[in-house]
């Protein structure tokens, strides 16, 4: 069956303009100012509707065992949130158990991910440094699409690497054309404050963002980037969250660092005061790195106007609150780490950014679809064009909603946005050509997703990193 959706605004990364979209199979087939009904099209009516290319979040950890519990969502719940919030693709990280191997790690996550209603690619996290891990990035990458890795340098003991195991993964990675995201905050200092903290009695909420100072965010920020440099390696620091830390990467950027920014809607539009609210709230807000004063977040959205960050993503890391997140009443250090926010990402975006004037409509599709796509390699997506996947968000900027718990998908019982109005219903999506959300109800199958194999980098990518 021939899909065609009617008397829309198309939004690409290069323009704003109206024309149908054709979608035959899986595919967008033609784009014009008419496409001409026959018999058995389906139609879909977009008049006074944007189309936006899907969403891609790049940046969730469903399924994910962390910190001595477990992340709320599967690949089930999560991406249905993420489906019926415009997120058509993700990229969920892995998370090898002591010792095991990358490759069978890999075959472990695809095999989680196969009940996804989205399609779906895996950041290969390296938790654990050996030689191991050095043969077998390259089949990582040739026989399983892998073209992102992931290095901490904090959580010691969990995930953390050190400076010489994080230059020797680089300059593997980069040799192969992989791009390394690195969670930047100095873990051995911060480890220390949060002992201070708790021997002195601070056990609240709130002393998880006073022991994670942007400073340490900044330092670790401005190591990796060096280590990158020496390395000649492709970095990409995830979560971006404050002035200090986007200073190292514009820097870098302008040296010739092959340097890539991300932030996240929590860093846009909440700040370190959540983390204060009574009755234990704050825990609802803790995340690594913390909510930020509020003025990091003009400095953030420059950065995004500016070309400083090239992507956002949710970190989507949910935790309930009700046994979970209350695990840490008595010591903040054992909150599980992590805010929700795949099912709201794109809302949030375009409520905060493209609504309230901060960014255009092309650049909201460049960050949140065109640039995950170029970047981590997923050529069929991120663009209404004819070949790509027909993935597709159709949203209604005269119609708004309020973000609660109550009506949400993900599998949590309370939202980091609760009570938010946002201007921009998405109605449809389509994703390969199958409509999936209908008028915002999610209609689509479980396991209808795909794994995603993804490119490596290429020059073309570099040259993206210096678009500042
Ligand atoms: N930060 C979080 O808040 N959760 C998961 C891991 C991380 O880096
Ligand atoms: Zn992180
Ligand atoms: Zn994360």
């Amino acid at each position: 069956m021939r899909t065609i959706i009617q008397n829309g605004t198309i939004v690409t990364s290069g323009g704003v303009f109206k024309a149908d979209v054709e979608i035959q199979g899986e595919s967008i087939t033609s784009i014009s100012q008419t496409v001409k009904p026959e018999n058995g099209d389906r139609i879909i009516d977009a008049s006074n509707q944007y189309i936006f290319p899907g969403g891609i979040d790049v940046h969730t950890h469903l399924a994910w065992p962390f910190q001595s519990t477990g992340t709320a969502d599967d690949f089930v719940s999560g991406t249905k949130a993420a489906a019926v919030g415009g997120i058509t693709s993700i990229i969920n990280f892995t998370n090898p158990k002591r010792g095991a191997s990358l490759i069978d790690t890999q075959k472990e996550w695809i095999e989680k991910g196969n009940q996804a209603v989205i399609d779906y690619g895996l950041h290969a996290i390296i938790n654990e440094y050996s030689d191991r891990v050095l043969e077998e990035l390259p089949v990582l990458a040739e026989e399983y699409g892998v073209s992102s890795i992931k290095l901490f340098m904090a959580y010691k003991g969990e995930m953390m690497v050190n400076d010489l195991e994080m230059y020797k993964i680089m300059k593997k990675a980069g040799e192969l054309g992989i791009i390394t995201n690195v969670h930047a905050e100095n873990g051995d200092v911060i480890d220390e404050l949060v002992r201070q903290a708790i021997a002195e009695g601070k056990t609240a909420p709130i002393y998880h963002g006073y022991t994670r100072p942007t400073v340490l965010e900044a330092e670790a920020t401005g190591r990796a980037l060096a280590i990158a440099e020496a390395a000649d390696a492709p970095v990409y620091i995830v979560h971006v969250s404050c002035a200090d830390a986007l200073k190292k990467v514009d820097e870098a950027k302008k040296r010739g660092v092959k340097a890539f920014a991300e932030t996240c809607p929590q860093y846009l539009v909440l700040d370190i005061s959540y983390l204060d609210l009574p009755n234990f709230e704050g825990a609802k807000y803790v995340c690594s790195p913390p909510l930020r004063e509020k003025w990091n977040q003009d400095v953030l959205w420059n950065g995004i106007s500016n070309g400083i960050i090239s992507v956002i993503g949710s970190d989507h890391c949910p935790f309930r609150f009700e046994g979970q997140k209350t695990l840490g009443k008595d010591d903040f250090s054992k909150i599980p780490n992590g805010v929700p926010g795949l099912e709201d990402i794109f809302s949030l975006l375009y409520h905060f950014g493209v609504n309230e004037g901060r960014i255009s409509l092309q650049k909201f599709v460049e960050i949140i679809s065109t640039g995950p796509a170029e970047l981590f390699g997923m050529s069929k997506k991120g663009s209404i064009s004819v070949g790509k996947d027909a993935d597709i968000v159709i949203l209604d900027p005269n119609r708004s909603r309020v973000i609660t718990a109550e009506t949400q998908y993900q599998n949590l019982d309370y939202n980091a946005y609760e009570g938010m109005k946002v201007q921009g219903l998405i109605t449809n999506v389509l994703s390969r050509g199958e409509l999936i959300v209908k008028d915002a109800i999610f209609i689509g199958e479980q396991g209808r997703g795909k794994y995603i194999y993804r490119d490596r980098l290429h020059n073309k990518q570099f040259e993206l990193s210096k678009n500042t």
